[in-house]
């Protein structure tokens, strides 16, 4: 190996820290820098958000931006592929309603397995994208209760409005819910290779267990509150403050960092500025809910978090990460449950971790795929005293 292809070297301070920055593999879909952030095959992502979800799983899958041709086909083959082929109603009719909403998803998601599985990678991966906004408008219908008069699902409809079709929520705004979730869908659809959620559903898949099973076993690590949970517990920050005087925001902000909680919605692993999708959905709020209580909350912490947190140099990032905004623009549509929020991750991780799991199952090593993993655990001394 040459010294250029030596990525790393491995010492014993590497271990017991979650492959923390340790080389695993190449990623064909998306790379995070720490002042652009997320990329998708090479475009920054402040130049897709105003993109349409299908344009963006077309990018995903395909490496470029589809032409106005291709656009249809792609609208055109997740219209094909929408319909669920079976009685997925009466499962998540059958769960208990008080389970979290990201365990409904991954039973969801499974059931979708069960009633159809091809085992051909690319055509399970785009037809769990497909059934995903009717699985989404069923789970939050049925577990609110609302199992009478469900609307019929659309094929021919955008995949958000399926959703809001679907969801049938009386009073609200359609074209506004449409829009955000629209935008929120593109933003979260992939970031990188590593991340926990990413990383399971490709090691999962690298068994050749189905897309689904993979799927699910994403979205269960994605539940994790120190992972995509975060935005549930980001807008109960935010309700929690309930003003946006900048003197009481920066009083909240000081007393919980004095109880030693988090800020949530500031600071990265990776990012070193602003999350660029913070950017674009403070736009899009500042656009479609100026006056939310919330967005106005969200607004002075921006101001004002940044300046309290750089106080301490050992924050790398005070700046807002993705999870401040997101929140407050969900509940300004409608979707007030908080709980509810990692789902809406979730859905739009299903392009970016399928897509990531069709090239390690068929385009990496010239086409026969990533082998199964098996990273390497060290006997403790203590066991090999024991062995002994
Ligand atoms: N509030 C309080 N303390 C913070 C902080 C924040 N917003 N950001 C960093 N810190 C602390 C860390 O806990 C760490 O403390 P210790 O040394 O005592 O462990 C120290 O500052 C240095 O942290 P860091 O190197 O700057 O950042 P990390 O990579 O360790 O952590 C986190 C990144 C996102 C986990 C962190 O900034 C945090 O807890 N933020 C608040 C929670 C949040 O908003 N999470 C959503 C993240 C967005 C995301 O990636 N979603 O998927």
């Amino acid at each position: 190996m040459s010294d250029e292809e030596v990525l790393l070297e491995l010492t014993s301070n590497h271990l017991n820290t979650g492959l923390r920055g340790v080389p695993v593999g190449t990623c064909r879909t998306s790379f995070v820098t720490p002042t652009e952030g997320v990329h998708y095959c090479g475009y920054p992502i402040t130049e897709l958000a105003t993109f349409a979800p299908e344009d963006i799983v077309y990018l995903l899958f395909n490496k470029e931006l589809p032409t106005p041709e291709q656009s249809k086909e792609i609208r055109a083959e997740l219209t094909a592929r929408a319909t669920v082929p079976g009685d997925l109603e009466s499962i998540l009719k059958a769960l208990p309603r008080d389970g979290h909403p990201m365990d409904w998803l991954s039973v969801g998601i499974h059931t979708l397995g069960m009633l159809e599985t091809t085992n051909d990678w690319r055509s399970d991966a785009m037809n769990l994208i497909a059934r995903m906004p009717r699985l989404m408008g069923l789970l939050f219908r049925i577990r609110e209760g609302r199992t009478e008069n469900i609307p019929a699902d659309d094929p021919n409809a955008s995949m958000v409005d399926r959703f809001v079709n679907t969801l049938d929520l009386q009073g609200v705004d359609k074209a506004k819910m449409t829009q955000i979730i629209s935008t929120y869908l593109v933003l979260h659809m992939d970031h990188g290779g590593g991340n926990l959620s990413t990383f399971t559903g490709k090691a999962i898949a690298s068994s050749h267990a189905t897309v689904y099973s993979s799927m699910a076993g994403a979205m269960n690590a994605l539940s994790g509150p120190l992972h995509g949970r975060a935005n549930q517990s980001c807008l109960e920050f935010v309700l929690r403050i309930g003003t946006s005087d900048p003197k009481e925001v920066e009083a909240f902000v000081r007393a919980e960092l004095e109880a030693k909680r988090p800020v949530f919605g500031f600071g990265h692993a990776v990012l070193r500025t602003e999350d660029p999708r913070a950017t674009v959905q403070f736009a899009l709020g500042q656009q479609v809910c100026p006056d939310d209580e919330n967005f106005k909350i969200i607004r002075t912490l921006r101001e004002v978090a940044p300046r309290v947190l750089g106080e301490n140099p050992k924050i790398s990032n005070p700046n807002a990460n993705v999870d401040i905004a997101s929140g407050a623009l969900l509940h300004h549509i409608g979707l007030t449950d908080p709980t509810y929020y990692t789902t809406f991750f979730g859905w739009a991780r299903v392009a970016g971790i399928g897509a990531q799991i069709v090239d390690e199952r068929s385009v990496m090593r010239n086409g026969k795929g990533t082998p199964i993993y098996r990273p390497k655990y060290i006997a403790e001394q203590q066991t090999l005293r024991h062995i002994e």
